[in-house]
């Protein structure tokens, strides 16, 4: 099936001066989600030549100098002249924009071209970058920088230093690409281990057989700077990962995959005994954190298929209603993945696949494939113990259901028991407004009167909320706080829950920089992530970040948010000053409060974001299950205290700012 691809094939639109000049356009941010981004690009291109079935393996390597390199053992970029450019194919690929075979050419059918920019954003971006294809026994080399140009007056991006250089002989195949992002463009040029580790071992889990290498050549322990990742099993295996602490309702993973005009999909899931629902998608190998007509397919069609099941088992009479879809994924862990040929993303973070041509494709093959599945006789065991956990969820789910309904009933009649302890606002702009959720009665009555009454609310909380992790949804409905906190923001909860009614635009959480404060925290995340996921996932959730040091001199107080920052304050003074260390935010008075954590113009929140869903997902599932040994390890590996430099983070990042203690179990 190969086609003839060589320069020729390679469409040309515009240069690089652009990309340097609007850098976001093409990466997202400059921070250290866009650096991030570069690598993404570059092995992409490697894991592209392992699914067109040229390549078998990805190594990617971390230097100390700030590089990275990927290696694919692939057909090595062509090295002819493009005849209409008069360059050859290498230059092409890396200094023209929108070129590669992913435009307007079918070469990679399904790459994943998300960042899809192409590898010249990569180069225009870094302040040097080399490549080397090893094609047709020959090693052939080129080398291009990004640097001054007295003559332009400017920084020239992505520019060759000279022609491609015929190396010598070889008898290697494939592709080695090294670049260092440049450190005028990005704020951050520091790789992260984790997230390159977590996004590689991923890519493995989405291509099975394809054995992906990490080189991080700036660990210390030479033992551990390499890692392999390859999986046989592909999604089954990671399925099996994903519910590696958690306890299976049978050992076997249903697992298909079919195909229909362009679009080929595959899934394996599991049931476990938790009572969320884990569905993991990715669209072209790229996670779509925000679902999209993939996971609409797949979920209509299970929901319709395991009923139709229920029914003709007898499970379900003629005069039952149909159970529902969340009865029909609870505790299911799913990992499921479209390839599709012209992959849209939208929403805020990319992060959902919108081609609707998808939707009925994905429908059709998970109804044709699930009743065939479930034809089987030796799959009927497991059949019949989905039924009884979706029979036992939707009598919950009832119960709640009623719950919810006295609740509502209570709340039209006389909504003040309820919501008794918020302070509203006055402003009705839900745009405008913020909720700040704060530990302590305290602490919430000096934020109550030094808020801006016009658009920030107050929520004390009194106490420790539940843990939900493993709670129903009847047994939540059932707490105070979360009660409050669910009408407060008007939104409902799990089925019922819609943003377009929510009335803070920014929900603000604030604890105090303690064990006790985390673990509130940890819960409060847990709680909107399990119920009210779309609060997370839209970007609505802030944890707010109280000083931790008061710098007070004759001639006024400063305030450190971290060590660094005091460190910083205190440098130059000769004396003449306290410090106050605050252990909590009931210390402050109202007046501080206002000045250091809640005044828009000064004070430091943290976005909470979904970058990595899988492993937010299992650290929520390490940090707050039931399992004691895991939970320990994470906190021993992962012991980074009041990391209160960010502006933004992962929901891993909010976790960590203190990881909550073994009691977390209380
Ligand atoms: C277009 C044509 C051919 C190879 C590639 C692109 C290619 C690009 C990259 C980027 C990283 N690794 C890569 N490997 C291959 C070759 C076409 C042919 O040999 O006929």
């Amino acid at each position: 099936m190969a086609h003839n691809y060589d320069a020729s094939a390679i469409k040309v639109l515009e240069g690089l001066d652009a990309v340097r000049m609007r850098p976001g356009m093409y990466i997202g941010t400059t921070g250290v989600r866009g650096l991030h981004h570069l690598l993404w690009e570059i092995v992409d291109n490697g894991i592209d030549e392992c699914m067109g079935g040229f390549a078998t393996e990805v190594q990617v390597t971390l230097y100390k100098d700030g590089s990275a390199s990927v290696w694919d053992n692939g057909r090595g970029v062509p090295v002819d002249i493009h005849p209409e450019l008069g360059i050859t194919g290498v230059e092409v690929i890396y200094t023209r924009l929108h070129a590669g075979g992913k435009f307007g050419n079918d070469n990679y059918a399904y790459s994943g071209g998300l960042h899809g920019v192409g590898a010249s954003v990569v180069n225009a971006l870094s302040r040097w970058m080399t490549v080397d294809s090893f094609r047709d026994w020959t090693h052939y080399a080129i080398r291009f920088e990004s640097n001054w140009d007295e003559k332009e007056g400017k920084v020239l991006a992505g520019h060759p230093t000279g022609p491609l250089q015929k190396i010598g002989n070889t008898r290697k195949r494939g592709t080695l690409v090294r670049f260092l992002p440049d450190d005028r463009i990005f704020e951050e040029t520091t790789f992260s281990h984790d997230t390159v580790r977590s996004r590689l071992r991923e890519l493995a889990y989405l291509n099975p057989n394809v054995r992906i290498t990490l080189t991080d050549e700036r660990v210390q322990d030479a033992a551990g700077r390499t890692e392999e990742f390859c999986y046989a099993g592909g999604i089954s295996d990671y399925v099996r990962y994903l519910n590696r602490e958690k306890t299976p309702l049978s050992p076997e993973i249903i697992t298909f995959s079919g195909q229909k005009d362009d679009i080929r999909f595959s899934a394996a899931v599991q049931y476990t005994d938790s009572y969320t629902e884990s569905v993991f998608s990715f669209a072209n190998n790229i996670s779509t954190g925000e679902g999209g007509s993939h996971e609409a397919g797949f979920r209509a069609a299970w929901t319709r298929v395991m009923n139709d099941y229920a029914r003709r088992i007898g499970v379900l009479k003629e005069k039952d209603n149909n159970l529902s879809g969340e009865d029909f994924r609870e505790g299911m862990t799913a990992v499921i993945s479209v390839m599709v040929k012209n992959p849209q993303f939208e929403g805020q973070t990319k992060g959902r696949l919108g081609n609707t041509e998808v939707r009925p494709a994905v429908e059709a093959i998970v109804l044709n494939e699930m009743q065939f599945y479930l034809e089987d006789l030796k799959n009927q065991d497991l059949g019949q113990k989905i039924l009884d956990k979706a029979v036992k969820s939707a009598k919950v789910r009832e119960a709640a259901r009623k719950a919810r309904d006295v609740a509502r009933q209570k709340n039209e009649l006389d909504a003040a028991p309820l919501v008794g302890k918020l302070s509203a606002c006055t402003g009705k702009k839900a745009v405008e407004n913020e909720l700040f959720i704060v530990e302590g009665d305290s602490a919430g009555g000096s934020a109550k009167q030094g808020r801006d009454r016009r658009f920030q609310a107050i929520l004390p909380l009194r106490g420790k909320p539940l843990n939900v992790e493993k709670k129903r949804l009847d047994q939540v409905l059932a707490n105070d706080e979360f009660r409050s906190i669910i009408t407060a923001l008007g939104t409902g909860i799990d089925e019922d829950f819609s943003l377009d009614s929510l009335k803070y635009h920014k929900v603000i959480i604030l604890a105090d920089a303690d064990q006790d404060g985390a673990h509130i925290r940890a819960i409060l995340l847990t709680f909107f992530y399990r119920y009210m996921k779309d609060l997370v996932t839209q970007g609505h959730v802030y944890i707010g970040m109280p000083p931790l040091y008061a710098v007070k001199r004759a001639s006024g107080i400063q305030y450190a948010y971290d060590d660094r920052e005091l460190k910083k304050l205190t440098k130059g003074l000769k004396g003449g000053y306290t410090i106050q260390r605050y252990k909590g935010l009931g210390e402050m008075n109202p007046e501080q409060l206002w000045e250091t954590t809640m005044d828009p113009r000064n004070r430091k929140l943290m976005q909470v974001t979904i970058e990595d869903a899988v492993r937010e997902d299992g650290i929520i599932t390490t940090l707050m299950g039931d399992k004691v040994e895991p939970r320990r390890e994470y906190i021993i590996e992962h012991a980074e205290f009041n990391k209160a430099d960010h502006f933004e983070g992962t929901l891993e990042d909010s976790y960590r700012l203190m990881p909550p203690g073994r009691e977390t179990d209380a």
